[in-house]
């Protein structure tokens, strides 16, 4: 069940999720029960065409009536039910809410709410929660708006669980919320966990598996493949991210550079186990020597890798993004 105020994207998100999970497997179904916006039944079964999703709707009756009939015909592995915005959180939305959720007794309640509200999203999702009670939220909107870290950080103060954001209005611009990631990106670190499915989804012959063990070796054959790709600006469009800043990719250039060089100069066994150059400093200055990069900065890209080692390890564990959306959608949550 999705809810959320006027214009904040529920029904696009709708139509985001549905081809989300349809391209990993699952069958999806949605359901039109918000009564109040003209035209919202056809923009639900307009965006349920686009993506082929499985679609009930039935115009002009009560939006209790629709969710139960539409429960009733329709047979897919999840079910997304669309429901009316409002201005604010009034006592009519709490109650059409409330007998929504009574019905259809949702696994997940997601609030959807945009970027453009900052701090004020920790207000809302309170009220929401308490009126409701929330599994997770959506953050629509953080191409355009400059408030965007602010209603992430007020979600987190809030205490509610951000799932997805969306990143544009098209049916591809939904990331799944993954904190790490958000903040390397910030940092200005390259994502290179979004780099490696890249590579797989784009070239997934001759390029080998994403590791299970991820040490500077096997890390270093994945920096080349993307590499092989282009320019990094490329890559990062063509996974949708068309705003990432120009500092930050040509900062994540320079970094894959160095990063380069740096690997170059070290031997197998270092690559295998970078334990061996913090026990031996002796080897920063023959690595340091070997690729031209001072000292400090081999010591921060061992540190940094041995960051990046431990989120990837995490992300190995909830292996499968089937069994982690099947988890999500059971109200676990991802894991995090
Ligand atoms: N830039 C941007 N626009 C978005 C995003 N998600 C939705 N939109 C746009 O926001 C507008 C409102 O989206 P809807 O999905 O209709 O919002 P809603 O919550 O269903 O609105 P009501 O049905 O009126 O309550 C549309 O023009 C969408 O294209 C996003 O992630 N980024
Ligand atoms: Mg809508």
């Amino acid at each position: 069940m999705m809810l959320g105020l006027f214009g904040s994207g529920k029904t696009t998100q709708i139509g985001k999720l549905s081809h989300y999970l349809m391209k990993r497997g699952m069958s999806v179904g949605v359901i039109a029960a918000d009564m109040m916006r003209p035209a919202a039944y056809e923009q639900l079964e307009q965006l349920s065409k686009q993506v082929g999703c499985s679609f009930y709707g039935r115009k002009g009756a009560k939006s209790t009536d629709v969710v139960r009939e539409g429960l009733q015909k329709l047979k897919n592995d999840i079910i997304i039910i669309d429901t009316s915005g409002r201005d604010a959180l009034d006592d009519e939305l709490i109650k059409e809410l409330k007998e929504i959720d009574e019905i259809a007794k949702p696994d997940e309640k997601i609030l959807v709410m945009s970027a453009d509200i900052g701090q004020i999203a920790k207000k809302q999702a309170e009220e929401f929660n308490n009126a409701i009670g929330l599994t997770g939220v959506i953050i629509t909107k953080m191409d355009g708006s400059g408030k965007g870290g602010g209603a992430l950080t007020a979600c987190g103060v809030a205490g509610v669980k951000i799932l997805f954001i969306g990143v544009g209005e098209k049916i591809d611009d939904i990331e799944e919320f993954k904190p790490e990631k958000f903040v390397g990106r910030l940092l200005g670190v390259p994502d290179f966990e979004a780099l490696m499915e890249k590579i797989k989804a784009v070239a997934p012959e001759g390029i080998e598996e994403v590791p299970e063990e991820l040490n500077i070796e096997t890390f270093y054959k994945q920096l080349k493949a993307a590499r092989k790709m282009g320019p990094l600006k490329g890559i990062f469009e063509t996974m949708g991210m068309v705003n990432v800043p120009k500092e930050v990719i040509e900062q994540g250039e320079q970094k894959m550079d160095i990063y380069e060089a740096i690997i170059n100069s070290m031997t197998k066994a270092e690559r295998k186990n970078p334990d061996l150059i913090r026990k031996q400093p002796s080897r920063i200055d023959r690595i340091s020597k070997g690729s031209g990069v001072p000292p400090a900065v081999i010591k921060e890209f061992i540190s940094q890798f041995e960051k990046m080692k431990k989120i990837y390890e995490r992300l190995q564990k909830n292996k499968g993004m089937q069994k982690n959306l099947m988890k999500m959608f059971k109200g676990k949550g991802l894991g995090f």
